[in-house]
């Protein structure tokens, strides 16, 4: 349906440009080149299918997991505007999830592959959801930082080749810098707040900001995917750069609030432009996006629960029994 036939991750096909018709793929890499958007009709190598599909999918895991951390605290917002707001921001997250299942979808991979890959611990999600959110200000710090971490990424990443993972970027983008703003609404009114709010939100921020770090991905050197991701314009800008505009943006109005950092090396060097830090525990990074976080056993047999939950009303709106029990079937 959609030119090259939905390449299974497992398969070997798909890891090299090797194969590919050259003339198609020249006329494909003059069209990137030249600023165009690649549609789902498109010829496309399956090398950028394959990691389209990757991409995006572990994308719309995040954000569906990502509603959970949070997503706790709905019934223990302080004050019914705080819950209100928050129940939406939620809510938000997981539309941006339906959204980007469609973007990969039209790429060939059928939804319910990528949730059974997801649930059964095949596919990865970011990092940062894996952890808990103990007290109303890692709420905050998460709609605050981690929004603006994906902010970052997705603003770059719109401007990039595939149209429908642009476009629904670029809408995500907008409910984003309204969780922005709401994250750092909560986070102001904390680090202003009594001395015990101080500390609470103080204390959060020390819990993040590794987790944050890590976020943007392994450093460049040793990124696996970047090279022919930003060669085909699907990643805009390397790990490395990502991290250093979110510090360029971010670090600046932490320190504002007076609050503090848990790394004695972070600073900007004048000299180069470059902030400087100490690596944060990439081991641990390695540990978390491969299972064993603290909380990812927790968030996939919430998922694995949903899906069963809901087993069937699927059946019913799309299965056999449809045929019988759906008046205008
Ligand atoms: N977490 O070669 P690279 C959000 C994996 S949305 C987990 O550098 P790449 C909204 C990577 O997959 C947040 N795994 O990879 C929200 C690869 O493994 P693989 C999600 C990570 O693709 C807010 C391996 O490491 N955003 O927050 C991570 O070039 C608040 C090697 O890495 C996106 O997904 C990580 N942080 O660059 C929701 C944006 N980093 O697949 C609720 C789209 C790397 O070979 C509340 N994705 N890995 O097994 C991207 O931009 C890129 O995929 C990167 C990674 C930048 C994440």
């Amino acid at each position: 349906m959609y030119g090259n036939a939905y390449i299974d991750p497992k398969d070997q096909k798909g890891k090299t440009v090797e194969g590919e018709d050259p003339v198609k793929l020249a006329e494909f890499e003059a069209r990137i080149l030249a600023g165009e958007k690649i549609e789902p009709q498109d010829w496309m190598p399956a090398l950028y299918r394959k990691q389209l599909i990757r991409m995006i999918e572990q994308h719309a895991h995040s954000e569906i997991i990502g509603a959970l951390p949070e997503g706790t605290w709905i019934t223990r917002a302080p004050g019914f505007r705080r819950k209100l707001a928050l129940m939406a921001k939620v809510q938000d997250e997981v539309g941006h999830a339906q959204l980007l299942y469609s973007a990969a979808e039209t790429l060939g991979k059928p939804r319910e592959d990528m949730i059974n890959d997801l649930i059964t611990g095949k596919s990865k999600y970011s990092n940062v959801f894996n952890y808990p959110a103990i007290t109303w200000a890692d709420s905050a710090i998460i709609a605050w930082l981690i929004d603006a971490g994906a902010i970052v990424n997705q603003l770059a990443n719109s401007k990039g080749s595939y149209g429908p993972y642009c476009r629904a970027l670029e809408r995500i983008c907008y409910e984003e810098s309204f969780h922005l703003k709401y994250g750092h609404d909560n986070v102001v009114h904390l680090a202003t707040g009594t001395a015990k709010q101080r500390q609470m939100v103080q204390e959060a921020l020390t819990r993040w900001w590794q987790p944050i770090m890590h976020f943007f991905g392994p450093p460049d050197r040793v990124s696996v995917h970047t090279e022919v991701l930003m060669k085909w314009k699907v990643k805009m800008m390397s790990n490395d750069d990502m991290r250093q505009q979110y510090l360029d943006m971010y670090v600046p109005k932490i320190w504002d609030l007076g609050l503090e950092l848990p790394d004695p090396n972070l600073r900007k060097n004048e000299e180069t432009g470059k902030w400087e830090y100490t690596e944060p525990d990439w081991d641990e990074f390695k540990r978390v996006i491969n299972g064993d976080g603290p909380c990812n056993a927790e968030r996939l047999a919430v998922r694995r629960m949903a899906e069963e939950k809901g087993r069937w009303v699927r059946r019913a709106i799309l299965g056999e029994d449809a045929k019988y029990s759906v008046p205008f079937a």
